[in-house]
């Protein structure tokens, strides 16, 4: 017999899945934000959480709790929007789980049951943030963080990362291939696979560094070639978008979602993160690299993009946005999918010709106080011009 309470969680549950979206009142003229987020732990259908069965769970317990979904992975595949999140049991292990909507900004409603990956690394102990990539070899790519202990360090946390590799062709089989391996840095997070041959070659977004949390020697956001994808080897990483005193991306930054192409350059949503008394703080920030030479920075806007506000700065992690995902529609409609403090998942919308607008207008980061209030005293100056002369209504 199953439980009669399944029924009333289940009630609940479906009614927070066809709960609709709208836009919130916020306004920066570059992006719209949403009243509700697209997936939270709520969202996760009981039957992941609950034995359903009176007999051996008379209190309708949940077993396997499951703590915060978060860091998905985004693809548009015909006109529906899939999106393969990170979800966070209460045991604190990660896995990969495919939500599924016909629009973008709500009804999003996981598949029965998450996905498995082919087992192939016994050390790996948890898996997190995939990147997917409809690269034009017709296969999808799924790029993610494989953690493993450390068992060199007698240090408790200390772990190694490194980016695992897996393809499919239906978001329901999935091939694992080698992890990647980057020879001049011994650990990596936030890889991307970049969609299109680079002079016929599989290219990739990294980010080298030194140890698990220090990026130390790993100036910023890496990008390397590699022939063979089913075992992806780099031998060179070059920097493209480095890391900078006294900017958002201070003490580390990384790739986010996989780069759209628009019509004057790639465009890049990355994240950027800052040291403070209260720790870490994470924001997005944007980057325009060229359509042949996606490792030549042609756009750098100053400052953030999108940072957390109100209930998003609050969470497992406070303080964190966080990106690996978006989609660009044919039509040019953005949908850039983002998670609040390690707990839940967002929605932003735009169109590609406001990325570009915002990439190639925004003033240049004038890197010091005094040259930054000049920018904003020209701007200023500008409009109390107009002001004059046309008044203010
Ligand atoms: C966590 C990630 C985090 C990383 C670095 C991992 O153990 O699962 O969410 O980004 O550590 O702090
Ligand atoms: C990281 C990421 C994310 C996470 C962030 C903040 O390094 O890889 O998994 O959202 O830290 O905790």
């Amino acid at each position: 017999m199953i439980h009669n309470r399944y029924y009333a969680e289940l009630d609940k549950y479906e009614r927070l899945v066809q709960r609709k979206n709208q836009k919130s009142d916020f306004y920066n003229g570059i992006f719209d934000r949403y009243e509700y987020p697209v997936l939270t732990r709520e969202h996760i259908p009981p039957h992941w959480k609950y034995d359903l069965d009176a007999d051996t769970n008379p209190y309708f317990m949940e077993r396997l709790g499951v703590n915060a979904v978060m860091n998905s992975g985004a693809i548009e595949l015909d006109g529906k929007i899939f999106l393969v999140a990170r979800v966070e049991g209460n045991d604190r292990k990660s896995f990969f789980a495919v939500a599924e909507s016909d629009e973008a900004t709500s009804g999003f409603r996981f598949w029965d049951e998450p996905a498995v990956l082919p087992d192939t690394c016994p050390e790996e102990t948890n898996v997190y943030d995939m990147r997917l990539t409809k690269h034009e070899d017709g296969y999808i790519y799924g790029v993610f963080c494989s953690e493993s202990k450390d068992t060199t360090d007698a240090d408790l946390s200390a772990a190694v990362a490194q980016a695992g590799i897996v393809r499919t062709k239906d978001l329901k089989n999935w091939e694992r291939l080698a992890n990647l391996k980057t020879l001049r840095s011994p650990q990596q997070r936030n890889v991307a696979l970049h969609p299109e041959f680079v002079d016929g070659k599989y290219a990739f977004y990294t980010r080298p560094m030194d140890g698990f949390i220090e990026t130390g020697s790993g100036g910023g956001i890496g990008f390397g070639f590699c022939s063979d994808i089913t075992h992806a080897v780099i031998d060179e990483e070059k920097i493209i978008s480095r890391r900078v005193y006294h900017t958002l991306t201070e003490a580390k930054n990384g790739a986010g979602a996989v780069p759209i192409k628009g019509k004057k350059c790639w465009i890049h949503i990355a994240h950027g993160v800052r040291n403070t008394a209260a720790g870490l703080r994470y924001v997005l920030y944007v980057f325009g690299t060229d359509l042949k030479e996606p490792s030549r920075v042609v756009a750098e806007p100053s400052g953030v993009f999108l940072v957390p506000l109100g209930r998003e700065r609050v969470g497992d992690v406070s303080n964190v946005v966080f990106t690996n995902g978006a989609v660009a529609r044919e039509n040019g409609d953005v949908y850039i999918y983002y998670a609040s403090s390690d707990t839940r998942m967002h929605v932003a919308s735009t169109t590609v010709d406001k990325l570009e607008d915002y990439l190639f207008h925004t003033p240049k980061d004038a890197l010091r106080s005094a040259d930054c209030v000049k920018q904003r005293r020209a701007l200023i100056g500008h409009n109390l011009e107009l002001i004059k002369k046309y008044g203010t209504v």
